[in-house]
């Protein structure tokens, strides 16, 4: 028997900044940039739609010529060779877990590798970049094609699975992720109040970091592959 029998890992933006992709709140991170009330609501969406093509076709790009670091390849390597049940829950956008070869994955903001139809809902696979102009390959009606992402206001992907993930869980570990957004930041006492051990794993406490029994503090790439082998050495 492991020593935990369902495991649930949920990450965010720190997880890939090793692999060279922007974290939002960090000095210099995303939101320096850009107001999130243009590029990450519906309403600056429905604003100036050019600048929300234009800032995720640019972080397409980015994201494509990135590759999984080594705490992307450990949690894949958890998923693999744990004797126990192991889900990852993302708000990351990128698909660097995939290409380390994880497979069970919740990407609860959605990702960038995909379109949404505002007139037919149709959610598909779309690597190019997204504008205007394009033909939903389902309905074919022109100009609905928008990032399958989630925006401030919207309503995250599989709460309902994730919900019961959480309630069921004996170790949850939150990595690279401020805290600062809902509902994700609930998780950890979600998991908490279902009895189950939390681990914060981020460059430095969070906002939710009195919420944790264990936190560890450092870049990523050094403390997740050294956690992971204690896991998995029982
Ligand atoms: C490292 C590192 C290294 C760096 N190693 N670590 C008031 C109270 C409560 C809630 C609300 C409220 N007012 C509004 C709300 C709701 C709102 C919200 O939370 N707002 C807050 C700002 C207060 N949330 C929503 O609207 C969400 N929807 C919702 O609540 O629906 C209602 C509902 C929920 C559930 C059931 C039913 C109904 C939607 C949120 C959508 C977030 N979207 C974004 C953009 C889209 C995706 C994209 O473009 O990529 O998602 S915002 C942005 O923040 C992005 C991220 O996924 C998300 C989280 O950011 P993350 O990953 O934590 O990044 P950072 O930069 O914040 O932190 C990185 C961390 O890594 C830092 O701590 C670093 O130290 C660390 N780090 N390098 C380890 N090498």
């Amino acid at each position: 028997m492991p020593r935990y029998a369902k495991i649930v890992i949920l990450t965010g933006a720190g997880l890939s900044a090793e692999s060279g992709l922007a974290t939002f709140r960090d000095t210099g991170g995303i939101w320096a940039k850009y107001d999130y009330r243009d590029v990450a609501t519906p309403d600056g969406f429905q604003r100036n739609p050019n600048l929300v093509y234009d800032f995720y076709n640019m972080r397409r790009r980015e994201s494509a010529n990135a590759a999984p670091n080594a705490a992307h390849e450990a949690l894949a390597r958890i998923q693999r060779d744990y004797p126990g049940d192991v889900l990852l829950v993302t708000q990351n956008i990128d698909n660097l877990l995939e290409q380390a070869g994880a497979e069970k994955i919740i990407h609860m903001h959605g990702e960038m590798t995909r379109m949404l139809c505002t007139h037919c809902d149709a959610r598909l696979p779309w690597a190019a970049d997204l504008s205007p102009d394009l033909a939903c390959p389902e309905c074919e009606l022109i100009g609905g094609m928008r990032p399958a992402v989630v925006w401030f206001g919207e309503v995250p992907y599989e709460m309902a699975r994730i919900a019961k993930a959480l309630g069921e869980c004996d170790l949850f570990i939150s990595i690279g992720t401020s805290g600062n957004v809902y509902p994700a930041a609930s998780f950890v006492a979600a998991a908490s109040e279902a009895g189950a051990h939390t681990v914060e794993i981020n460059l430095e406490p969070s906002d939710t970091t009195n919420y944790f029994a264990e936190h560890l503090h450092g870049p990523a790439t050094e403390i997740v592959p050294s956690y992971i082998e204690r896991l998995l050495a029982g």
